[in-house]
């Protein structure tokens, strides 16, 4: 069977890091614009450098929940029949156990430099322009995806959606494109397909099926029933 599960911010909920738009979401205090798209970052870098510095030194403080658990296991089970695509950009995914993710978003533990385009692993801060570890230049930027700008390895994700026999999406608000998206592709290309989230997303109507709850509950309970 191959599996494909898209994962959002409402995974890594329980874990301590915070959504975007929900209340006490991370832009709740900061514009969509200022901080999440390449014109705020020109405008003003040191605010976008120290919101993701903040968060990146943030990860030392939080620990994969239930859910990240669950699909590690599944992976388990289900070798290279299961994929994870996740928008988020913490590690959870990682530290659970898995290994086939995709972050189409990028990651907040590499950095992204703008001269030469090298992707570099970062634990640090990038407030203060750090020299790229390739070319030297005072030029890294966090390795993310901001709105106008292309997520990462979209082909791939494609072919593994046109391939899937079950297609679910976990802790999403279905907000965001392309990713909110890839339910009507799967469904295009044959593929069943779930919703697990605390409540109905944006998107929920083009599911076959859905589970609402929190993700460390339903996601446990959603792989035993698969493969248990
Ligand atoms: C729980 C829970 C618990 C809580 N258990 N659940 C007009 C129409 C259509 C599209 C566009 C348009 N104008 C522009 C666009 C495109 C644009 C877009 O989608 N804009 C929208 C505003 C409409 N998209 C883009 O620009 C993208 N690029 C693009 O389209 O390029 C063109 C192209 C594509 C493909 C091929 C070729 C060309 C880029 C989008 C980049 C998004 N980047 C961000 C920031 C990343 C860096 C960072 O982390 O700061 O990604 S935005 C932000 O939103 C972040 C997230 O990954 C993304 C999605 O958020 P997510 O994960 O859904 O979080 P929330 O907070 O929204 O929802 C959480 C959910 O969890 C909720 O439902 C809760 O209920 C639930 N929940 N607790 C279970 N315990």
């Amino acid at each position: 069977m191959k599996v494909v599960v898209l994962t959002g911010a409402g995974i890594s909920a329980e874990s301590g890091v915070s959504t975007f738009r929900d209340n006490g979401g991370l832009w709740e205090d900061h514009r969509i614009e200022d901080v999440a798209t390449p014109e705020g970052f020109e405008r003003d870098p040191e605010t976008v450098q120290r919101f993701y510095d903040a968060r990146r030194a943030a990860l030392a403080d939080v620990v994969p929940n239930p859910a990240h658990h669950a699909l590690a296991e599944l992976e388990l089970a289900l070798g290279d029949g299961l994929l994870v695509v996740t928008q988020n950009v913490d590690d959870l995914h990682e530290r659970a156990g898995s290994k086939r993710v995709i972050h189409m978003h990028g990651e907040l533990l590499q950095a992204l430099c703008a001269a030469c385009e090298t992707r570099s692993p970062w634990a640090g801060d990038l407030l203060g322009g750090p020299a790229c570890p390739a070319c030297d230049a005072a030029a890294l930027r966090p390795d993310v995806v901001w709105f106008g700008e292309i997520p990462y390895e979209m082909d791939r994700i494609q072919s593994a959606l046109a391939g899937a026999d079950l297609f679910v999406s976990i802790g999403t608000s279905g907000a965001v494109y392309p990713a909110a998206g890839f339910v009507q592709l799967a469904r295009a290309f044959g593929a069943r397909t779930l919703e697990l989230n605390l409540e109905p997303s944006d998107g929920s109507h083009f599911f076959h099926e859905a589970r609402h709850g929190r993700a460390g509950e339903i996601v446990p309970g959603w792989v035993a029933d698969l493969v248990g």
